[in-house]
């Protein structure tokens, strides 16, 4: 039985990782970070618990800022893939908390990238790494942007994402690891974050149409964006560790769509024009923005004979749909006399 560890397992894209690695027979391993509240409700319905023989997903306690835990769980676990997830990874947030964002997003990396490496050497053992590399890299360059596109990155958090990428390059050259970076375009779900702005957006949707909110603050509307589904894309990041030789991929699925466009459909879903209800609020806009994110992934596609299965239209419908259901219930419980937070946290 293939062992994985993820980093960042409680994430959205973890979520969908572990799924599909559990499914594929792995035993899977994640860190999770202590918090005074549960943070794990994304994994929760894979959870078994320790004492029950057939479980194959455990938890660890860790953290990217804290080498020597890393080390202690590559002894603990001994994995044969480490898929790289975790990470401070909202680009706003990363103005704000530059310096953590490097810690954990930019430094986070090699201090894993330097546990391998002494992993393996004492042990004479593979272990096969995955780091979550972004478009955000390419920042201002012109689209479409692929794996020959020179890097502009327009915030803290994708110069910490540079950082990691020549980091894990660097490490697959000096030390011969099998280290891939997956340049991955935006892809979101119904378990995306609800900062980020699809989520914001659908949530929004779901909670005007069943009378909770009555408008949506929003930033810049003309961002585009390149957006999949993250089902699709942990596809992905799971055939590049499957490969001979380790190298590095883009993935995305060559379609753009502005922050508008993703609106307009996502209320028109349920019947409502968005501009009755959308408004901008400055506070939203980014000192450095990315105006313009758009794949050209055809060749790595080709190399991992992978393909998105969503297209745009479905992915906002399984959006909108999930957050349609969420706020009917959260309507049932205010009705009867629950009080239930319409969360939303400050400039994000
Ligand atoms: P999420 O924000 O949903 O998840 C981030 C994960 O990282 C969470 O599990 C979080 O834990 C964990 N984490 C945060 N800080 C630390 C830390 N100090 N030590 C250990 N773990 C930590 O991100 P996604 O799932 O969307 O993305 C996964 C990765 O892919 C990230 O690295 C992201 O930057 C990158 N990426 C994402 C893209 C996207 O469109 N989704 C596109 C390209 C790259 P907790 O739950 O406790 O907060
Ligand atoms: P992004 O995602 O920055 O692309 O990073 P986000 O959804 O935060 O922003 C996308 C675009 O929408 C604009 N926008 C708003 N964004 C947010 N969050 N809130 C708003 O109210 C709002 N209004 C407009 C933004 O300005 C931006 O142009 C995501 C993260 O998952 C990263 O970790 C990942 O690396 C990249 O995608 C690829």
């Amino acid at each position: 039985m293939k062992k994985a560890l993820i980093t960042g397992i409680t994430g959205q894209d973890g979520s969908y990782l572990t799924e599909l690695l559990l499914s594929k027979g792995y035993e899977v391993h994640g860190i999770v970070r202590r918090a005074s509240t549960f943070n794990t409700d994304r994994i929760d319905h894979l959870y078994k618990d320790l004492h029950d023989p057939t479980s194959r997903m455990f938890l660890h306690y860790g953290d990217l800022s804290d080498s020597s835990g890393l080390r202690l769980l590559l002894e603990r676990v001994q994995p044969d893939e480490i898929y790289n997830l975790g990470a401070q990874s909202h680009v706003m947030v990363s103005f704000d908390q530059a310096e953590y964002t490097a810690d954990v997003t930019g430094l986070g990396t090699l201090r894993l990238l330097e546990a391998i490496r002494d992993y393996q050497k004492r042990t004479g053992t593979t272990v096969r790494f995955y780091q979550a590399s972004s478009s955000e890299m390419f920042g201002a360059a012109k689209p479409p942007q692929g794996l020959h596109t020179p890097f502009h990155p327009r915030s803290p958090y994708a110069v910490a994402k540079v950082y990691s990428y020549w980091q894990t390059i660097n490490h697959r050259e000096a030390y011969d690891l099998y280290a891939c970076n997956g340049i991955l375009f935006n892809h979101e779900s119904p378990r995306r974050g609800e900062t980020f702005v699809t989520r914001k957006i659908t949530r929004a949707v779901g909670r005007i149409k069943t009378g909770l909110q009555s408008k949506l603050y929003l930033g810049n509307l003309e961002a585009k964006r390149d957006w999949g589904h993250a089902r699709d894309y942990v596809e992905a990041m799971w055939l590049m560790l499957q490969q001979d030789t380790p190298r590095d991929y883009c993935i995305a699925t060559g379609e753009a769509y502005s922050v508008r466009e993703f609106a307009e459909r996502a209320f028109a879903l349920v019947d409502l024009d968005y501009q009755d209800y959308v408004e901008v609020d400055p506070r939203y806009f980014r000192p450095a923005e990315v105006d313009y994110l758009l794949g050209d992934a055809s060749e790595t596609r080709r190399a991992l004979d992978w393909t998105p299965k969503t297209s745009f239209e479905q992915l906002v419908q399984e959006m909108v749909d999930h957050d349609l259901e969420l706020a009917r219930q959260e309507k049932t419980l205010i009705d009867a006399g629950h009080q239930i937070a319409l969360k939303g946290v400050g400039n994000t």
